[in-house]
């Protein structure tokens, strides 16, 4: 049998705040360094205007993206926090450039995602290190147990994110940043408030987000049809969604696009119900 990652302090912690930082690190010193390599390798493929926002479900035509979003050691906490049976379907990076004025305006991820149940949590990997000054995600402790806030759709153009949480609806005083050193990650869950600042500093902050569900999520591929999935640990069961083909090139772009609730519009949303 596996052995247990988290101490039972830490999955308790997960459970009441919605998070978990202070992670051994999943890549040391040259790990790193061939992370931040590879990143720049995916960054050629860009188009004139693209940027690396573009870098999208990039695991499923990268074997560099899919390996890392299968390291073991990050697999391992996943685990502990989903159980035994989840898949890998997602992947983005956030790169905020020095002096960036961009920012992540506050949301819970699960509201852009046509998923149910509501049963997934994200990796973020720190490609460089990340702190206050930088514009490290800041994340509401306990705001993942108030259920699903009221989203609206924001006004502030330097969010990367157009869909954000009604304000009132949680406690912004309360925010916590997520301070990582390269090669270390952090957990959320997917019902957790979220968003960053901008980027004060004169160093890049880059990450790499990852998303794992339990087996028993099932997309509404009417929203997002290119939805793939990725046995990560145990067993699928259910067969709920299309299954991805492991990418064979080390670098290559995806073209097919998949689709949040977010770029789906209204319409999806109140498909989904979210709004009326
Ligand atoms: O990196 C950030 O600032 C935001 C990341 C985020 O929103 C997410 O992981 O869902």
């Amino acid at each position: 049998m596996r052995n247990r990652i988290l101490t039972d302090q830490q999955k308790k912690f997960y459970a009441d705040n919605g998070y978990l930082i202070g992670l051994p690190p999943a890549f040391d010193a040259e790990g790193v360094r061939r992370l931040n390599e590879g990143l720049a390798e995916l960054m050629k493929l860009l188009r004139p205007g693209e940027d690396s926002k573009e870098i999208r479900e990039w695991h499923e035509s990268s074997r560099f993206l899919f390996d890392i979003c299968m390291n073991d050691s990050i697999l391992d906490v996943v685990e502990d926090v989903l159980g035994p049976d989840f898949y890998l379907w997602g992947s983005n990076f956030f790169i905020k450039e020095p002096r960036s004025k961009a920012t992540v305006g506050w949301h819970q991820d699960t509201y852009y995602w046509p998923l149910e149940p509501k049963i997934s949590a994200t990796v973020w990997i720190a490609f460089e290190g990340v702190d206050k000054e930088n514009g490290a995600m800041q994340v509401i402790p306990g705001s993942h147990r108030a259920g699903l806030l009221k989203h609206r759709r924001s006004t502030d153009t330097d969010s990367v994110l157009s869909l954000e949480c009604e304000s009132g609806t949680f406690r912004e005083d309360a925010a916590v940043s997520l301070v990582l050193t390269a090669g270390q990650f952090s957990v959320h869950d997917d019902k957790i408030v979220h968003g960053s600042p901008a980027n004060h500093s004169d160093r890049r902050r880059a990450g790499l987000t990852v998303r794992y569900s339990t087996t028993e999520v099932r997309c509404d591929l009417s929203v997002n049809s290119h939805f793939k999935t990725y046995l990560c640990r145990g067993v699928d069961s259910y067969h709920h969604n299309p299954v991805g083909t492991i990418p064979t090139q080390v670098y290559g772009r995806l073209d097919r696009k998949h689709v949040s609730v977010e770029e789906a519009g209204v319409k999806a949303e109140k498909k989904l119900g979210l709004v009326k």
